[in-house]
């Protein structure tokens, strides 16, 4: 494995950053997690664009230009020869001192790609559904640290997987600081109500996630309506079918929400229809390399 650091590539083993480096004493970064499939690169300048929106709120300035980005990741993949991978982008403030003034790393951020084989999730998983459980540490509030960021501090969301896993769940769901439904720890959530698709606005504290979009996109194609809409607990228990959206999970139905059976206990037909036009999506669209 070749990884990329500031335009240079290290075999896995000597593949290191400085102890002084901000990500890792602040988690003073942004990143990214992206997927080739068949040597198509899904949604690259999307996710870049989202890199880049991270990097700017935080003030954190990138040395490459977006599209020196995208040529950094589809070299590397080229570097790995992985016609289907799992692409993570990571950006840190760089090497700075013991302070937390960003200052002292003024110019020097680090840029890492990693790519690697893609590590799906059981395949049981997406044949039978997930049951995930609702976790009692909320969403970071959007004006503390705005869940739009995708920054290297993912220890809200790793706290409520921690909670998840203690009570025997794989997932969780978050809810924001009012008790509405905000997002799961790595995924979007959507639910399917008399045909209609439902998912929380992205201003209620969740990352605008790219799988979300193209779910989005999809539905809209496809003439299913979809509604951007607050959602509470009651709405997700009472739904027809429940399921999350992401980069590493792509589209994996729900059939158990805090122990209520959702719909009839398997996965859904819109979510099933969905899942098929999103694998379509993914053979013919993305950047070839
Ligand atoms: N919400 C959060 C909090 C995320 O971190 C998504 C939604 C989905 O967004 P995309 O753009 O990927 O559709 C994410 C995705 C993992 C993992 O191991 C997931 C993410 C980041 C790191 C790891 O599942 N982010």
């Amino acid at each position: 494995m070749k990884i990329y650091i500031n335009g240079k590539y290290f075999a896995k083993e000597d593949a290191k950053v400085s102890v002084f480096d901000h990500g890792l004493l602040y988690g003073d970064g942004v990143f990214e997690g992206i997927r080739s499939y068949n040597r198509r690169v899904f949604k690259l300048e999307e996710h870049i664009e989202r890199l880049y929106e991270s990097a700017h709120s935080i003030m954190l300035k990138i040395p490459l230009v977006k599209k020196e980005m995208e040529q950094a990741v589809i070299a590397t993949l080229k570097e790995n020869k992985l016609d289907d991978a799992y692409i993570r982008l990571i950006v840190t403030r760089g090497e700075g001192d013991l302070g937390l003034d960003p200052r002292k790393c003024a110019g020097k951020a680090t840029i890492i790609i990693i790519a690697d084989k893609i590590s799906l999730y059981p395949e049981k998983f997406y044949k039978e559904g997930l049951a995930i459980i609702t976790v009692p540490t909320v969403r970071n509030l959007p004006e503390a640290l705005n869940p739009q960021i995708k920054s290297l501090n993912y220890l809200n969301n790793i706290l409520a997987k921690i909670e998840a896993v203690n009570l025997g769940y794989d997932e969780a769901i978050m809810l924001d600081s009012l008790g509405y439904v905000a997002e799961c720890t790595g995924d979007n959530i959507f639910i399917v109500k008399r045909g209609k698709l439902f998912t929380p606005p992205q201003c209620m504290g969740s990352l605008r996630g790219i799988t979300r979009d193209a779910v989005l996109e999809i539905s809209r194609r496809e003439h299913i309506a979809v509604h951007e809409h607050v959602l509470t607990r009651h709405e997700l228990y009472i739904s027809d079918e429940c399921f999350l959206t992401g980069t590493a999970a792509e589209i994996i139905p729900v059939i158990k929400i805090d122990g209520r059976q959702i719909g009839e206990g398997k996965p859904g037909k819109v979510t099933l229809e969905l899942m098929k036009n999103f694998h379509a999506l993914t053979r013919i669209e993305g950047t070839k390399y």
